[in-house]
Protein backbone atom coordinates (compact mmCIF):
# COMPACT_ATOMS: atom_id res chain seq x y z
CA UNK A 1 0.00 0.00 0.00
CA UNK A 2 1.22 3.56 -0.76
CA UNK A 3 1.08 5.96 1.92
CA UNK A 4 0.64 9.44 0.85
CA UNK A 5 3.02 11.51 2.48
CA UNK A 6 2.87 15.05 3.40
CA UNK A 7 5.56 15.44 0.57
CA UNK A 8 3.98 13.40 -2.35
CA UNK A 9 0.78 15.21 -1.49
CA UNK A 10 2.81 18.35 -2.37
CA UNK A 11 4.81 17.37 -5.52
CA UNK A 12 1.05 15.53 -6.90
CA UNK A 13 -0.72 19.43 -5.75
CA UNK A 14 2.48 21.39 -6.94
CA UNK A 15 2.02 19.50 -11.01
CA UNK A 16 -2.02 20.16 -11.06
CA UNK A 17 -1.31 23.89 -10.46
CA UNK A 18 1.72 24.29 -13.03
CA UNK A 19 -0.49 22.19 -15.42
CA UNK A 20 -3.10 24.76 -14.94
CA UNK A 21 -0.86 27.79 -14.89
CA UNK A 22 0.69 26.42 -18.03
CA UNK A 23 -2.94 27.03 -19.45
CA UNK A 24 -3.66 22.66 -19.86
CA UNK A 25 -7.38 22.37 -19.47
CA UNK A 26 -8.46 19.75 -17.12
CA UNK A 27 -10.34 17.26 -18.56
CA UNK A 28 -13.91 17.88 -16.38
CA UNK A 29 -17.38 19.56 -16.70
CA UNK A 30 -17.47 21.69 -14.28
CA UNK A 31 -20.59 20.69 -11.41
CA UNK A 32 -23.87 22.41 -10.70
CA UNK A 33 -25.13 22.52 -7.30
CA UNK A 34 -28.46 21.34 -6.14
CA UNK A 35 -30.53 24.23 -5.52
CA UNK A 36 -34.31 24.69 -5.65
CA UNK A 37 -34.16 27.27 -8.46
CA UNK A 38 -31.54 28.18 -10.99
CA UNK A 39 -31.14 31.23 -13.61
CA UNK A 40 -30.32 29.04 -16.60
CA UNK A 41 -29.16 30.55 -20.15
CA UNK A 42 -30.85 29.48 -23.67
CA UNK A 43 -28.10 30.88 -26.59
CA UNK A 44 -30.36 30.55 -29.27
CA UNK A 45 -29.05 30.73 -32.87
CA UNK A 46 -31.85 32.28 -35.17
CA UNK A 47 -35.91 32.32 -35.07
CA UNK A 48 -36.58 32.63 -38.84
CA UNK A 49 -37.98 29.66 -38.80
CA UNK A 50 -40.86 26.87 -37.32
CA UNK A 51 -38.57 24.58 -36.13
CA UNK A 52 -36.80 27.07 -34.14
CA UNK A 53 -39.30 28.71 -32.86
CA UNK A 54 -41.03 25.87 -31.00
CA UNK A 55 -37.91 24.98 -29.98
CA UNK A 56 -37.33 27.95 -27.94
CA UNK A 57 -41.28 27.60 -27.40
CA UNK A 58 -40.49 24.65 -25.52
CA UNK A 59 -37.82 25.54 -24.16
CA UNK A 60 -39.62 28.94 -22.02
CA UNK A 61 -42.40 26.84 -21.54
CA UNK A 62 -40.36 24.11 -18.97
CA UNK A 63 -38.50 27.09 -17.69
CA UNK A 64 -41.80 28.38 -16.45
CA UNK A 65 -43.28 25.36 -15.40
CA UNK A 66 -40.25 24.94 -13.16
CA UNK A 67 -40.37 28.57 -11.88
CA UNK A 68 -36.59 28.81 -13.14
CA UNK A 69 -35.27 32.44 -14.38
CA UNK A 70 -34.45 32.00 -18.23
CA UNK A 71 -31.87 34.38 -19.76
CA UNK A 72 -32.82 33.70 -23.14
CA UNK A 73 -30.62 35.14 -26.50
CA UNK A 74 -31.42 35.06 -30.13
CA UNK A 75 -28.42 35.21 -32.44
CA UNK A 76 -29.81 35.91 -35.07
CA UNK A 77 -27.73 34.09 -37.44
CA UNK A 78 -24.30 35.15 -36.45
CA UNK A 79 -21.58 33.04 -34.99
CA UNK A 80 -19.92 36.20 -33.33
CA UNK A 81 -23.13 37.43 -32.11
CA UNK A 82 -24.03 33.66 -30.42
CA UNK A 83 -20.10 33.85 -29.00
CA UNK A 84 -21.11 37.32 -27.70
CA UNK A 85 -24.25 36.35 -26.06
CA UNK A 86 -22.46 33.39 -24.29
CA UNK A 87 -20.05 35.71 -22.34
CA UNK A 88 -22.68 38.28 -21.31
CA UNK A 89 -24.55 35.13 -19.97
CA UNK A 90 -20.99 34.07 -17.91
CA UNK A 91 -20.71 37.90 -17.29
CA UNK A 92 -24.51 37.38 -15.59
CA UNK A 93 -23.55 34.50 -13.41
CA UNK A 94 -25.88 32.41 -14.69
CA UNK A 95 -26.01 28.68 -13.49
CA UNK A 96 -26.02 26.36 -16.20
CA UNK A 97 -25.74 27.18 -20.31
CA UNK A 98 -28.01 25.56 -22.82
CA UNK A 99 -26.20 26.42 -26.20
CA UNK A 100 -27.45 25.92 -29.72
CA UNK A 101 -24.23 26.40 -31.75
CA UNK A 102 -24.82 27.85 -35.20
CA UNK A 103 -21.78 26.08 -36.69
CA UNK A 104 -19.04 23.63 -35.69
CA UNK A 105 -16.10 25.64 -35.29
CA UNK A 106 -16.89 29.24 -34.47
CA UNK A 107 -18.72 28.27 -31.16
CA UNK A 108 -16.01 26.71 -29.26
CA UNK A 109 -14.31 29.58 -27.99
CA UNK A 110 -18.10 29.65 -26.13
CA UNK A 111 -18.09 26.75 -24.99
CA UNK A 112 -13.98 27.15 -23.52
CA UNK A 113 -15.20 30.05 -21.73
CA UNK A 114 -17.77 28.69 -19.95
CA UNK A 115 -15.82 25.73 -18.44
CA UNK A 116 -13.67 28.19 -17.43
CA UNK A 117 -16.37 30.31 -16.00
CA UNK A 118 -17.43 27.13 -14.12
CA UNK A 119 -20.28 27.18 -15.66
CA UNK A 120 -21.39 23.86 -16.95
CA UNK A 121 -22.63 23.64 -21.33
CA UNK A 122 -25.31 21.50 -22.78
CA UNK A 123 -25.47 21.57 -26.24
CA UNK A 124 -28.97 21.70 -27.54
CA UNK A 125 -29.76 20.49 -31.40
CA UNK A 126 -26.20 21.38 -32.97
CA UNK A 127 -23.13 19.60 -32.08
CA UNK A 128 -19.99 21.25 -31.93
CA UNK A 129 -16.41 19.82 -33.58
CA UNK A 130 -15.66 16.86 -31.95
CA UNK A 131 -11.85 16.90 -32.14
CA UNK A 132 -11.84 20.76 -30.42
CA UNK A 133 -14.23 20.10 -27.22
CA UNK A 134 -15.68 16.64 -26.68
CA UNK A 135 -18.94 15.72 -24.07
CA UNK A 136 -17.72 15.06 -20.64
CA UNK A 137 -14.61 16.92 -20.65
CA UNK A 138 -16.02 20.35 -22.08
CA UNK A 139 -19.37 20.22 -22.04
CA UNK A 140 -21.65 18.28 -20.46
CA UNK A 141 -23.55 16.47 -23.47
CA UNK A 142 -25.09 16.75 -26.29
CA UNK A 143 -28.95 16.21 -27.13
CA UNK A 144 -30.79 16.50 -30.22
CA UNK A 145 -31.57 14.36 -33.52
CA UNK A 146 -28.96 11.94 -35.15
CA UNK A 147 -28.59 13.74 -38.23
CA UNK A 148 -26.65 11.16 -39.81
CA UNK A 149 -29.99 9.07 -39.62
CA UNK A 150 -32.18 11.27 -40.74
CA UNK A 151 -30.64 11.97 -44.50
CA UNK A 152 -29.97 8.19 -44.37
CA UNK A 153 -34.08 7.80 -43.92
CA UNK A 154 -34.93 10.36 -46.43
CA UNK A 155 -32.63 8.39 -48.93
CA UNK A 156 -33.80 4.59 -48.17
CA UNK A 157 -37.53 6.21 -48.92
CA UNK A 158 -36.13 7.04 -52.27
CA UNK A 159 -34.76 3.97 -52.63
CA UNK A 160 -37.77 2.02 -52.45
CA UNK A 161 -40.42 4.76 -54.13
CA UNK A 162 -38.49 6.92 -56.67
CA UNK A 163 -40.28 5.20 -59.50
CA UNK A 164 -37.24 5.93 -61.80
CA UNK A 165 -36.65 9.56 -60.71
CA UNK A 166 -32.86 9.63 -60.50
CA UNK A 167 -31.14 13.26 -60.36
CA UNK A 168 -30.66 14.72 -57.57
CA UNK A 169 -30.53 18.19 -56.48
CA UNK A 170 -29.42 18.50 -52.80
CA UNK A 171 -29.71 21.73 -50.68
CA UNK A 172 -27.70 21.68 -48.14
CA UNK A 173 -28.40 23.46 -44.49
CA UNK A 174 -25.96 25.91 -43.13
CA UNK A 175 -22.39 26.09 -44.21
CA UNK A 176 -20.23 24.57 -41.15
CA UNK A 177 -23.08 23.30 -38.61
CA UNK A 178 -23.21 19.60 -37.59
CA UNK A 179 -26.78 18.89 -38.87
CA UNK A 180 -25.93 20.14 -41.98
CA UNK A 181 -22.62 18.31 -42.01
CA UNK A 182 -24.37 15.14 -41.54
CA UNK A 183 -27.35 15.13 -42.98
CA UNK A 184 -25.18 15.38 -46.49
CA UNK A 185 -23.02 12.34 -44.81
CA UNK A 186 -26.14 10.16 -44.09
CA UNK A 187 -27.82 10.74 -47.28
CA UNK A 188 -25.22 10.75 -49.26
CA UNK A 189 -23.68 7.29 -48.47
CA UNK A 190 -26.80 5.67 -48.38
CA UNK A 191 -27.86 7.15 -52.05
CA UNK A 192 -24.73 5.58 -53.05
CA UNK A 193 -25.17 2.45 -51.92
CA UNK A 194 -28.51 2.23 -53.37
CA UNK A 195 -27.28 2.80 -56.69
CA UNK A 196 -29.41 4.08 -59.67
CA UNK A 197 -28.94 7.81 -57.88
CA UNK A 198 -26.76 10.75 -58.80
CA UNK A 199 -26.10 13.52 -57.79
CA UNK A 200 -26.23 16.16 -59.87
CA UNK A 201 -25.32 19.39 -57.46
CA UNK A 202 -25.29 19.82 -53.98
CA UNK A 203 -25.20 23.56 -52.65
CA UNK A 204 -26.14 25.59 -49.32
CA UNK A 205 -29.21 27.09 -49.11
CA UNK A 206 -28.40 27.98 -45.20
CA UNK A 207 -31.71 26.64 -43.90
CA UNK A 208 -33.28 29.47 -44.99
CA UNK A 209 -37.34 29.64 -47.46
CA UNK A 210 -35.42 32.50 -49.72
CA UNK A 211 -32.09 31.54 -50.41
CA UNK A 212 -33.42 27.86 -50.44
CA UNK A 213 -35.97 29.16 -53.29
CA UNK A 214 -32.98 31.35 -55.13
CA UNK A 215 -30.41 28.30 -54.83
CA UNK A 216 -32.88 25.72 -56.33
CA UNK A 217 -33.88 28.08 -59.62
CA UNK A 218 -30.16 28.58 -60.06
CA UNK A 219 -29.74 24.69 -59.85
CA UNK A 220 -32.82 24.00 -61.85
CA UNK A 221 -31.53 26.32 -64.86
CA UNK A 222 -28.56 24.38 -64.82
CA UNK A 223 -29.66 20.85 -64.73
CA UNK A 224 -33.41 21.35 -66.22
CA UNK A 225 -33.44 17.38 -66.46
CA UNK A 226 -32.89 17.01 -62.40
CA UNK A 227 -36.39 15.04 -60.95
CA UNK A 228 -35.40 14.79 -56.94
CA UNK A 229 -34.92 17.52 -54.63
CA UNK A 230 -33.41 16.70 -51.62
CA UNK A 231 -33.68 19.77 -48.96
CA UNK A 232 -31.98 20.01 -45.18
CA UNK A 233 -34.76 21.08 -44.17
CA UNK A 234 -38.41 22.20 -44.64
CA UNK A 235 -37.81 26.40 -45.25
CA UNK A 236 -35.71 25.26 -47.85
CA UNK A 237 -38.01 22.65 -49.56
CA UNK A 238 -40.69 25.24 -49.37
CA UNK A 239 -38.71 27.16 -50.99
CA UNK A 240 -37.47 24.99 -54.17
CA UNK A 241 -41.28 24.07 -54.50
CA UNK A 242 -41.79 27.96 -55.26
CA UNK A 243 -38.79 27.72 -57.66
CA UNK A 244 -40.43 24.62 -59.43
CA UNK A 245 -43.67 26.37 -59.89
CA UNK A 246 -41.83 29.49 -60.92
CA UNK A 247 -40.62 27.28 -63.93
CA UNK A 248 -43.78 25.59 -64.69
CA UNK A 249 -42.84 22.38 -63.31
CA UNK A 250 -45.31 20.27 -60.99
CA UNK A 251 -43.43 19.40 -57.64
CA UNK A 252 -44.57 15.76 -56.40
CA UNK A 253 -45.02 14.67 -60.31
CA UNK A 254 -42.29 16.20 -62.19
CA UNK A 255 -40.04 16.66 -59.31
CA UNK A 256 -39.84 14.93 -56.23
CA UNK A 257 -39.47 17.14 -52.98
CA UNK A 258 -38.06 15.48 -50.12
CA UNK A 259 -37.37 17.24 -46.99
CA UNK A 260 -36.67 17.27 -43.01
CA UNK A 261 -37.88 19.07 -40.12
CA UNK A 262 -41.44 17.79 -40.62
CA UNK A 263 -43.43 21.35 -39.37
CA UNK A 264 -46.81 21.35 -39.73
CA UNK A 265 -46.65 23.83 -43.06
CA UNK A 266 -44.48 21.17 -44.72
CA UNK A 267 -46.63 18.06 -43.60
CA UNK A 268 -49.50 19.71 -45.05
CA UNK A 269 -47.65 20.30 -47.98
CA UNK A 270 -47.31 15.98 -47.81
CA UNK A 271 -50.97 16.17 -47.80
CA UNK A 272 -51.26 18.24 -50.94
CA UNK A 273 -48.72 16.15 -52.99
CA UNK A 274 -46.03 18.64 -53.21
CA UNK A 275 -43.77 16.77 -50.87
CA UNK A 276 -42.84 13.45 -51.07
CA UNK A 277 -41.83 12.49 -47.63
CA UNK A 278 -40.04 14.59 -44.19
CA UNK A 279 -38.24 12.96 -41.93
CA UNK A 280 -39.17 14.80 -38.68
CA UNK A 281 -36.54 16.67 -36.46
CA UNK A 282 -37.99 16.78 -32.81
CA UNK A 283 -38.17 20.00 -31.94
CA UNK A 284 -39.11 19.58 -28.02
CA UNK A 285 -36.37 19.82 -26.15
CA UNK A 286 -37.55 21.56 -23.11
CA UNK A 287 -38.42 18.33 -20.49
CA UNK A 288 -34.94 16.74 -21.76
CA UNK A 289 -33.01 19.27 -21.18
CA UNK A 290 -34.11 20.26 -17.86
CA UNK A 291 -34.08 16.77 -16.77
CA UNK A 292 -30.74 16.34 -18.02
CA UNK A 293 -29.74 19.20 -15.73
CA UNK A 294 -31.45 18.36 -12.57
CA UNK A 295 -30.43 14.79 -12.97
CA UNK A 296 -26.57 16.37 -13.27
CA UNK A 297 -26.85 18.63 -10.31
CA UNK A 298 -28.06 15.09 -8.18
CA UNK A 299 -24.62 13.45 -9.09
CA UNK A 300 -25.72 10.92 -11.85
CA UNK A 301 -23.45 10.09 -14.89
CA UNK A 302 -24.88 12.07 -17.97
CA UNK A 303 -24.26 9.81 -21.15
CA UNK A 304 -22.36 11.66 -23.76
CA UNK A 305 -25.23 11.91 -25.99
CA UNK A 306 -29.07 12.05 -25.36
CA UNK A 307 -30.69 10.97 -28.97
CA UNK A 308 -34.38 12.49 -29.73
CA UNK A 309 -36.62 10.50 -31.65
CA UNK A 310 -37.72 11.74 -35.13
CA UNK A 311 -41.36 10.79 -36.74
CA UNK A 312 -41.64 10.17 -40.46
CA UNK A 313 -44.47 11.35 -42.68
CA UNK A 314 -45.37 10.51 -46.45
CA UNK A 315 -48.44 10.45 -48.30
CA UNK A 316 -49.40 7.00 -45.77
CA UNK A 317 -49.78 8.68 -43.14
CA UNK A 318 -49.64 12.51 -42.92
CA UNK A 319 -53.43 13.49 -42.99
CA UNK A 320 -53.36 11.21 -40.18
CA UNK A 321 -50.20 13.18 -37.98
CA UNK A 322 -51.21 16.38 -39.49
CA UNK A 323 -52.27 17.43 -36.18
CA UNK A 324 -49.35 16.05 -33.90
CA UNK A 325 -46.93 17.65 -36.22
CA UNK A 326 -45.41 20.93 -34.50
O1 LIG B 1 -33.39 21.35 -39.05
C1 LIG B 1 -33.32 23.67 -39.07
C2 LIG B 1 -32.82 24.64 -38.12
O2 LIG B 1 -30.22 22.46 -35.98
C3 LIG B 1 -31.65 20.62 -36.19
O3 LIG B 1 -31.65 24.00 -37.65
C4 LIG B 1 -31.51 22.06 -36.34
C5 LIG B 1 -31.83 22.62 -37.72
C6 LIG B 1 -33.21 22.43 -38.25
O4 LIG B 1 -32.63 25.94 -38.47
O5 LIG B 1 -34.57 23.90 -39.61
Amino acid sequence: MTTITRRTFMLAATAIGALAVAGVAIAEVPKLAQKDTYKVGFAQTESNNPWRIAQTNSMKAEAEKLGYQLVYTDAAGSAAKQVADVNSMIAQGVDVIFLAPREEKPLIPAVMAAKKAGIPVILLDRSVDPSLAKAGEDYLTFIGSNFVEEGKRVAEWLAKNANGKSKIIELEGTTGSSPANDRKKGFDEAIQAAGGFEIVASQTGDFARDKGRQVAEALLQAHPDADIIYAHNDEMAIGAIAALEAAGKVPGKDVLVLSIDGGKEAVQLVVDGKIAAVVECNPRFGPKAFETMQRYAKGETIEPTLVNEDKFYDASNAAAELANAY
